[in-house]
């Protein structure tokens, strides 16, 4: 749940999903670190950030998955206790764009309804793009998610992924209250199916 503690006024965790190699490691740690490594494995991990904004802090818990769709189970059980969910895909896969899609569905079926959602294509330093911004975009729409071209490694965007879900998290956060306690029973689990993910 969205929390507060003495420290800061709010902690949101955000998950990162979305297929195999698409970058959401890369985006953790240029995010959280100001960082990008070419090659770096990394199993299920988080990092913290915290940031102001409007004269607030926030302190982000950042999630990371594991790609592999081996782990699509335990995926949902990272984005049931998650205020944020940021749903990548690689600029230069179709297989990933169709994964992603994939992970929205399961996300709209399984997470909570006011759960906000950035749809991320990354990699957009790259010229060999396969997927164009406007299918990414109508994606996006379609399951009521922000929408933003990504590069970890040239530092594009990825503050302004971060800055959507502070914005929209503290929106849903300030229409129901400041009380975390409150929050809990207000936040709708919507009815779980079973989704294949391939
Ligand atoms: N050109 C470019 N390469 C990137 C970018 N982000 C990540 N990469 C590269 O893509 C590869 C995969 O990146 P990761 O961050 O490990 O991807 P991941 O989604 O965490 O992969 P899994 O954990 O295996 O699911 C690495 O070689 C990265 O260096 C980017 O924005 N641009
Ligand atoms: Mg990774």
């Amino acid at each position: 749940m969205a929390s507060i503690d003495n420290e800061f006024d709010y902690t949101f965790k955000v998950v990162i999903l979305g297929g195999s190699g698409v970058g959401k490691t890369s985006l953790m740690i240029r995010y959280a670190d100001q960082m990008f490594e070419e090659s770096m494995f990394c199993a299920i991990d988080f990092r913290i950030k915290t940031i102001e904004c409007d004269n607030e802090r926030i302190k982000f818990q950042i999630w990371d998955t594991v790609g592999n769709p081996r782990f699509s189970n335990n995926f949902k059980t990272y984005f049931r206790f998650a205020q944020g969910i940021i749903l990548a895909y690689d600029c230069r896969s179709e297989q990933s764009f169709i994964c992603a899609k994939n992970i929205g569905n399961i996300v709209n079926q399984c997470a909570y309804e006011n759960i906000v959602k950035v749809v991320v294509g990354n990699k957009c330093d790259r010229e060999d793009k396969v997927v164009e911004k406007s299918r990414g975009k109508e994606f996006a729409q379609g399951i009521q998610a922000g929408f933003f071209e990504t590069s970890a490694k040239e530092d594009i965007n990825v503050n302004e992924v971060f800055e959507y879900l502070s914005l929209e998290i503290k929106n849903w956060v300030h229409l129901i209250g400041n009380n975390a306690e409150s929050l809990i029973p207000k936040i709708k689990v919507k009815e779980r199916k079973e989704v294949c993910i391939q």
